[in-house]
């Protein structure tokens, strides 16, 4: 008999548990147009939401409901009859306060008050690596290091996985928290060879962060097995996280670019340049 494939590995193959219905917002994103794509073995019924457009839906699996996070109504009504949510939208750079207000914080918040209310029982939040953007590359920390955001959407984040603890804490909504770190086809710079996830080490994870039961609050780092990490995952270890790639064999590639000077910021920072943009407006 053939060896049983693991669902994170084989897309294609209906998931041992589905969900009856899976919220992704964000599906219109980098993240997104792959997760909607590789999460539909995790549910009977997979809706994709984003403020730009998705197009139709894409089979009898699929709805499609176009929402602008800031609206709280419409987020309400964007999540009720929901199971779980995998939530990636929202401003994924660093921008001016007022935008990320809008998008990550009220949004985040609508997101939980709307999972609440209609008895969401599981949240993956995609957070960020620049939570604890101004550790300097030759720290190594964990989840439990005290957060050290590099920009307002890095305080976003950080904002967004306090509501997370909140809801479980109150309301018992479970979250994991994945502190993403670079997640692309390729690792795009030196920086990126420790932070890289690559897109199947990242649905493995979001495999696990939403079926592992008793998750509670979990923050985990996001990241392939790179040769150089700078985060540890033991406080995740629940989850069972286990990449599979690694960003070595893009290193002749990226170590091709010019070299990095010593005093720039993706020379020093866990954040790279994040934690040198703005201020804004002045
Ligand atoms: P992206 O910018 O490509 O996608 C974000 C999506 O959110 C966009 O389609 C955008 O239209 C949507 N969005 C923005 N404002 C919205 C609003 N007010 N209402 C509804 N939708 C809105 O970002 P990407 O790379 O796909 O990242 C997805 C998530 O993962 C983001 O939350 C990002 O912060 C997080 N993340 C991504 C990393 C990466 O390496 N790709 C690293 C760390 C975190
Ligand atoms: C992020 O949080 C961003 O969403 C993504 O676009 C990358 O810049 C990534 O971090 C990174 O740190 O490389």
């Amino acid at each position: 008999m053939p060896a049983a494939i693991a669902p994170e590995s084989d897309p294609a193959r209906a998931h041992p548990h589905p969900l009856p219905r899976l919220l992704l917002t964000g599906a219109g994103g980098g993240l997104g147009r792959v997760l909607r794509e590789r999460l539909t073995p995790f549910a009977r019924v997979l809706r994709v939401s984003d403020v730009a457009p998705l197009g139709a839906p894409r089979g009898p699996h699929e709805e499609v409901v176009p929402c602008d996070l800031a609206d709280r109504r419409a987020v309400d009504a964007l999540v009720a009859g929901c199971d779980a949510i995998v939530h990636l939208g929202g401003v994924s750079v660093e921008r001016p306060f007022e935008e990320v207000l809008e998008a990550n914080i009220r949004g985040v918040f609508h997101v939980y008050e709307a999972a609440r209310r209609h008895g969401v029982k599981r949240v993956v939040f995609a957070s960020s690596n620049h939570v604890t953007g101004f550790y300097r590359q030759d720290e190594r920390i964990d989840a439990h290091a005290a957060r050290r955001p590099d920009g307002y959407y890095g305080l976003s984040k950080s904002f967004g996985e306090d509501l997370a603890q909140f809801y479980f804490d109150r309301y018992g909504v479970e979250t994991v928290s994945i502190r993403i770190g670079s997640s692309f086809p390729e690792p795009a710079n030196r920086r990126m060879m420790s932070t890289w996830l690559s897109y199947d080490d990242l649905v493995q994870l979001v495999d696990k962060a939403l079926f592992t039961p008793g998750v509670g609050h979990t923050v985990v780092y996001g990241m392939s097995a790179n040769r150089t990490v700078w985060w540890d995952n033991h406080a995740a270890a629940h989850l069972g996280f286990a990449p599979k790639d690694s960003s070595e064999v893009f290193r002749a590639q990226v170590e091709s670019q010019p070299p990095v000077p010593a005093d720039d910021p993706n020379a020093i920072y866990q954040g790279g340049g994040f934690t040198a943009q703005g201020p804004f407006g002045d």
